[in-house]
């Protein structure tokens, strides 16, 4: 054609078609610094990527994920136009990188804030497939690090179960916005979802239902570690939580010889909350939950392990607080630190460095404001997930069949994104706040596509407040990269509600 004959020299080779100019694209959640420049590398099926060190893992996980979405072979390699570093020297938790039109350059501390660049990097390509075969990215010069260590996502796997391949997705889901934990709800009224030797009856009974009565499930111990190493290629931390001492009818339904009367309780696939208890003067209560603790640890490479402790309205107030203070210790004799709802603020021992997790309003009710500031006088530390703007399972709007609408729901794109996890205690300083959490409570949520019908897109503002380093956020600059980022959630095949307000692409 006559365009081949212009473009092909007398030696017969194609030269470089001149650098194309390109879009620069926009990231959620924002980076701290960005500098744009001219021109852009061009990704094409001669682009190969270089790891130096400890980079390699995090090279293969990008190459994996280019290889499929480019067709280009994208060998790894010594020499690469793609170097991915692992050095000293760079932002805390975070990465460098730079994009000029001879390369690619990315650098951190370590293999995780190489993976959070590798998300950034993700974001700066095209969503799908273009046109041309060359992959445009702009050039940019990005420094950027994590305001909180801990930036989390919740999903309740006990009201509704969900498989280990669903909670694979979830990982890769969260992962694209630099969320570093997943706490799973393992135990609740409804179902029990972990495998405990010696207490067979937990998931043989107790995690055979679910909300509504259908069939429920549970991990076996091999199957919570694939969960677990999963998480971990990801640089995403699991947090187990097992909810006690309320929250137990599906223990209490399994062995008679846990309540107080000595009787079985019905399995329960309702969704009311606070009508049940351990037997807390029982020497077996203890026997249980140090097996349950000791194993859940063993699990746990993480350093945290999560014992609910919410809505107990089915225990006295003393015998709360004598639960509490023993159970934390249990934990702690494990070596981990405690996570627990601000209601264990009750207790009276805490351990030192123990973490709260507030879920009550932005703006602080009575009980709530005076727990968690004992956990925070006790040498503790707060994650935020106020439950008006972080809960995932809170209704988008109120015509919508899916959520709930306890906590002020609807609950809008602009709520979620509005608030400040310092500004909630401000006496205490931000040094006191460990991080942020979107919880996903599952009473009327069943598959993987509802799961991320609720996450999405409020998740994606509650990863930009645990992220982002900006002292001005506005929902108004929010807006248009969250609209752009809609692309690549349909790329990803995830279904999002499509809020008000955003320029949705
Ligand atoms: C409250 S807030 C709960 C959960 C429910 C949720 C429903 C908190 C710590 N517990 O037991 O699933 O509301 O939104």
């Amino acid at each position: 054609t006559a365009s081949a004959i212009n473009t092909t020299t007398t030696a017969g080779v194609a030269p470089e078609p001149p650098t194309a100019s390109v879009l620069a694209r926009t990231v959620v959640p924002a980076p701290g610094y960005r500098v744009d420049g001219e021109g852009a590398f061009q990704l094409d099926r001669t682009t190969s990527v270089e790891a130096r060190g400890e980079a390699r893992p995090v090279a293969e996980y990008l190459v994996n994920l280019l290889r499929p979405m480019t067709g280009f072979s994208l060998p790894l390699s010594g020499r690469g136009d793609i170097v991915l570093v692992v050095e000293p020297g760079h932002p805390p938790g975070g990465y460098d990188l730079r994009v000029t039109t001879s390369g690619i350059w990315l650098a951190a501390d370590d293999p995780a804030g190489l993976f959070e660049g590798v998300q950034t990097l993700r974001q700066l390509l095209p969503p799908a497939t273009p046109s041309t075969t060359r992959w445009g990215i702009a050039a940019t010069t990005i420094s950027d690090r994590p305001r909180f260590a801990y930036r989390g996502a919740m999903l309740d796997v006990a009201r509704h179960f969900f498989g280990v391949d669903d909670v694979k997705r979830y990982i890769d889901d969260i992962a694209m916005l630099k969320i570093n934990v997943l706490h799973l709800h393992l135990a609740d009224d409804q179902g029990w979802r972990i495998a405990i030797d010696g207490w067979p009856r937990l998931t043989a009974v107790g995690g055979a239902s679910q909300v509504g009565g259908g069939a429920g499930g549970y991990y076996t111990q091999d199957q919570y570690r694939e969960i677990v190493a999963y998480a971990a290629s990801r640089y995403i931390t699991i947090v187990p939580e097992i909810d006690m001492p309320g929250h137990t009818n599906a223990a209490l339904a399994s062995y008679a010889e846990l309540n107080c009367d000595g009787r079985t309780r019905l399995p329960y696939h309702g969704t009311s909350v606070g009508f049940s208890s351990l037997c807390i003067g029982k020497e077996l209560t203890y026997t249980f939950v140090t097996d349950v603790i000791t194993q859940l640890a063993a699990l746990t490479p993480g350093p945290w392990i999560h014992i609910g402790g919410d809505e107990s309205s089915a225990t006295t107030l003393p015998d709360y607080i004598s639960f509490v203070n023993r159970v934390t210790a249990i934990v702690a004799a494990t070596g981990k630190t405690v996570i627990g709802w601000h209601d264990i603020g009750y207790g009276t021992t805490l351990p030192p460095g123990t973490v709260g997790e507030y879920w009550d309003y932005t703006g602080p009710r009575g009980a709530s404001s005076v727990l968690t500031q004992r956990i925070l006088n006790a040498d503790g530390r707060l994650i935020m997930a106020p439950a008006n703007v972080a809960y995932l399972d809170q209704k988008y709007d109120l015509s919508e069949r899916l959520g709930t609408k306890w906590a002020q729901a609807p609950t809008t794109i602009q709520e979620a994104y509005g608030w400040d996890p310092a500004a909630i205690f401000p006496k205490h300083g931000a040094e006191s706040i460990l991080g942020v959490e979107a919880p996903l409570w599952t009473e009327t949520v069943d598959t993987m596509a509802e799961i991320e019908y609720m996450a999405f897109p409020r998740i994606v503002a509650i990863a930009e407040i645990g992220w982002s380093t900006s002292a001005k956020r506005t929902f108004k600059e929010f807006a248009p990269r969250l609209g752009t980022f809609g692309a690549y959630l349909d790329a990803a095949g995830i279904t999002y509600k499509r809020t008000p307000g955003v320029p949705w692409s």
